[in-house]
């Protein structure tokens, strides 16, 4: 049962191509949340569609979306468990009942946390795929803190500099249509990652919002800006700490809002005397006068608001570049204002924290966290960074760890030096996978478990979003033998011994969530969705929910953690100006990452329609820079860093410094039918390190955006 399917079209569809069903619900192809109608014929989803009246898309979709038919129903996809036969690696496997593959993976468990401890055993997800609850609750109800995400390089970052600044994730307030936008990082209109949908964005843009760009190439947004900022990649804190000089010396800042809610004003301004635009300017490579006019436009158009990306968070200024674009938010007054920068309140339901049970962790456990006296701000938000746990498995320090759970993760194509992350997964002592494909990583299990999609379960959507809905996803098909990662560990966890804090079927977890509503899954499911209400300015009322009750650009918790309290700029470990010797060498600037519509990550490569889209890694290579190393538009060329080299098909593009090359990332090629298929030829983190000094010191994040390489073309020997 679901809401009427009022709309005339979508009848006279389903009378023409005699479809079976037509199912309200949810995608989650990436982060997830664009309302979908699903359309069925014997059994076999055979069309999506865009939900005109969900308001997140209002009937807009991606490529990803429109393919998933063929991720569902691929030829290649797990649909039951397996177990390796083989030696790692050797592609051999066997077919399990679920029984059998819960029962081992149980059986191991219990024997690691019985000889080494809970913390032992490390689960791991990458990418928010609404199963980081179940995850979490699933460690912390075993003992174990280690569980192995990317928030130690993406979005954890943003969630932990905001909780210390101002108590909550800030995000941008489209609906009441920002006056200017500065997008700082981010590439929304592809990558529609976590709240943000490029839908909502281009309206307001379309509504004469002005836009500012802080990108070191021209995207499709950029070319639309009042102003672009074309940074040196890995200079983002400098840029916005010279803003800020801007704004204190010209007297541009909001007044009532700094001397009656801030923390730390005076030592902010002492530390922006540190950033004269001139300066900035050398940093940057942005022209001074550049620096002010955006300072000023931003500072002066009322509400704005920063569109920021992950591209600010793969640094080694992780941590200060959140926190430098959270204080020129704070200074200007646009925090928590309509068409400004509103940390939204959840619907009154149980939180992914309630959910995850972090209090049921015990103290003692979680001071074990793999870096947690490296990475004080990571640790305390539950973030471990990955070198942690492979250092653990390969050099059993500071403890052994000796399994590996990794229920929706491909880290040997997503995590810095990926060479190193290959080793540690090949020496753990046992390895369960949870995907639907055998990918490189899982070919290394000894155990993989199929998954099911977001097609094939029931969930509360977006609730570990910040911008306050929730939608109900629908179960529209079984495939196969395949189960929900929440299902899977629900019953894994009474194998183990956690019978009292799980549930009897999941559906009731479901409703357990919901209960402080006061309703049940199955009302939720008659509904489009809930949204919880809108209040604005609520710190005049009740303060940030901080130690100092204020927006502290001064942090009092970084200071005690043993960090810088305000954010500084500190230049990338590898560049022209900190590595001249390795520059000389290595002379181009590397970027990685770039979001590319139809694939994400590593994901989609084996579905027709987007690999269709992209079928080969691309290099991006400004045409000068080409020519003078004798690489020619869609040559196969040698991209190579300190740490090894990695080919990609050079394609020339004139919107960034030619300075500058832009590698895709996550390439591996599930149509080889060699053992890896092919996870390092073409995989960018081969390049990229993941040494503990070149990370962020409070955030662990590894810096994969910004480090030096050389090029060449293939046919050259060299
Ligand atoms: N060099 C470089 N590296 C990067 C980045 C970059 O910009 N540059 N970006 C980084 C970022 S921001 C992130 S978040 C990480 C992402 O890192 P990961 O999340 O590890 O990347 P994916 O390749 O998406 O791997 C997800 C795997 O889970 C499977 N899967 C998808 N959904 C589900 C599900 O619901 N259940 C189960 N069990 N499996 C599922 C997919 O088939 C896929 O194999 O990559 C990072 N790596
Ligand atoms: N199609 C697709 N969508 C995705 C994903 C995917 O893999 N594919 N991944 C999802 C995930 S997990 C995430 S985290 C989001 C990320 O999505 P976004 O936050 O939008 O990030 P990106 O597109 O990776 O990078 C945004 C921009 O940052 C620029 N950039 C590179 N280096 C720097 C720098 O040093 N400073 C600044 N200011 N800009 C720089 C790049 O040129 C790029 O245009 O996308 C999500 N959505
Ligand atoms: S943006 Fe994400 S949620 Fe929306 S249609 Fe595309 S893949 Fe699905
Ligand atoms: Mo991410």
């Amino acid at each position: 049962m679901m809401p009427e399917l009022s709309h005339a079209k979508v009848k006279a569809e389903m009378e023409l191509y005699e479809y079976d069903r037509v199912v309200k619900s949810v995608c989650r192809m990436c982060h997830g949340g664009c309302g979908v109608l699903v359309y069925v014929k014997d059994e076999r989803v055979v069309r999506i569609a865009g939900d005109p009246d969900c308001p997140i898309n209002r009937g807009t979709l991606c490529s990803k979306a429109l393919a998933a038919p063929q991720l569902v129903h691929h030829p290649k996809r797990l649909t039951h468990p397996v177990k390796r036969v083989g030696p790692r690696g050797s592609g051999k496997w066997q077919r399990i009942s679920w029984d059998e593959a819960l029962d081992l993976i149980a059986e191991r468990i219990l024997t690691y946390k019985e000889k080494f401890g809970a913390e032992s055993i490390v689960l791991g997800y990458g990418t928010g795929r609404e199963n980081e609850a179940v995850i979490y609750r699933f460690a912390n109800t075993l003992g174990t803190p280690n569980v192995l995400t990317a928030g130690h390089f993406c979005y954890g970052p943003r969630i932990a500099t905001s909780l210390i600044t101002c108590g909550g994730l800030p995000v941008v307030d489209y609906e009441n249509r920002p006056r200017c936008i500065m997008v700082w990082g981010n590439n929304l209109v592809i990558s529609n990652a976590d709240e943000y949908k490029g839908a909502a964005f281009s309206e307001a843009l379309g509504a004469g919002a002005k836009l500012i760009v802080v990108d070191p190439r021209l995207t499709r947004i950029a070319s639309r800006a009042d102003l672009w900022l074309q940074l040196r990649p890995g200079t983002d804190t400098a840029l916005a700490l010279g803003m800020a000089n801007v704004i204190v010396s010209e007297g541009l800042y909001d007044r009532e809002f700094v001397e009656k809610y801030v923390h730390g004003w005076e030592a902010f301004c002492e530390r922006v005397k540190e950033y004269p635009p001139e300066k900035v300017s050398e940093i940057t490579w942005v022209p001074a006068e550049r620096i002010r006019e955006a300072a000023r436009l931003f500072a002066t158009t009322k509400p704005a608001a920063i569109q920021w990306g992950v591209a600010i968070e793969q640094q080694v200024t992780c941590a200060d570049n959140n926190r430098a674009l959270l204080a020129l938010l704070g200074i200007t007054g646009n925090i928590d204002v309509p068409g400004g920068q509103v940390i939204f309140r959840p619907p009154k339901i149980r939180t992914v924290g309630e959910f995850a049970a972090h209090r049921l962790l015990p103290k003692e456990q979680a001071e074990k966290r793999l870096g947690g006296d490296r990475f004080r701000l990571a640790s305390n938000f539950g973030v471990i960074n990955p070198k942690c746990v492979w250092d653990a498995i390969l050099y059993e320090k500071p403890y052994p760890v000796k399994m590996l759970f990794f229920i929706s993760s491909n880290p040997l194509l997503t995590r810095a030096n990926a060479r190193e992350v290959y080793e540690a997964l090949k020496r753990v002592d046992f390895m369960a996978v949870s995907d639907f494909f055998i990918t490189p990583t899982a070919e290394l299990a000894d155990v993989v478990l199929p998954s099911a999609t977001w097609l094939e379960m029931d969930y509360i959507a977006d609730y570990w979003k910040r911008h306050g809905y929730i939608l109900p996803r629908r179960k529209v098909i079984q495939v196969g033998e395949c189960r929900s990662d929440h299902e899977m560990l629900n019953d894994l966890a009474k194998r183990v011994g956690l019978a009292e804090h799980w549930w009897d079927r999941f559906e009731d977890a479901l409703d357990w969530i919901l209960e402080p509503l006061g309703i049940t899954w199955q009302e939720f499911k008659q509904m489009d969705y809930i949204r919880a209400e809108v209040r604005y300015r609520k710190y005049r009322e009740r303060g940030f929910s901080t130690p100092t009750g204020k927006f502290e650009l001064y942090s009092t918790l970084l200071e005690k953690w043993g960090y810088d309290p305000l954010p500084q700029y500190r230049e990338p470990p590898e560049s022209p100006y900190s590595t001249p010797e390795l520059h000389a060498q290595y002379p181009y600037i590397l970027i990685s990452g770039a979001r590319i519509p139809g694939l994400f990550h590593s994901e989609g490569r084996q579905i027709p329609w987007l690999r269709g889209l992209h079928p080969e890694p691309v290099v991006e290579i400004h045409p000068e820079t080409a020519k003078k190393e004798g690489i020619e538009e869609g040559d196969w060329v040698v991209i190579e860093s300190p740490r090894g080299k990695v080919r990609q098909r050079a394609k020339l593009f004139s919107g960034m410094d030619p300075r500058v090359v832009a590698v895709q990332h996550a390439w591996w090629f599930p149509e080889r039918e060699e053992p890896g298929m092919g996870w390092d030829e073409s995989n960018v983190n081969i390049l990229t390190s993941n040494a503990y000094e070149d990370c962020n010191p409070a955030m662990g994040a590894t810096s994969v955006r910004v480090l030096l390489c050389r090029i060449y073309p293939e046919r050259r020997p060299r």
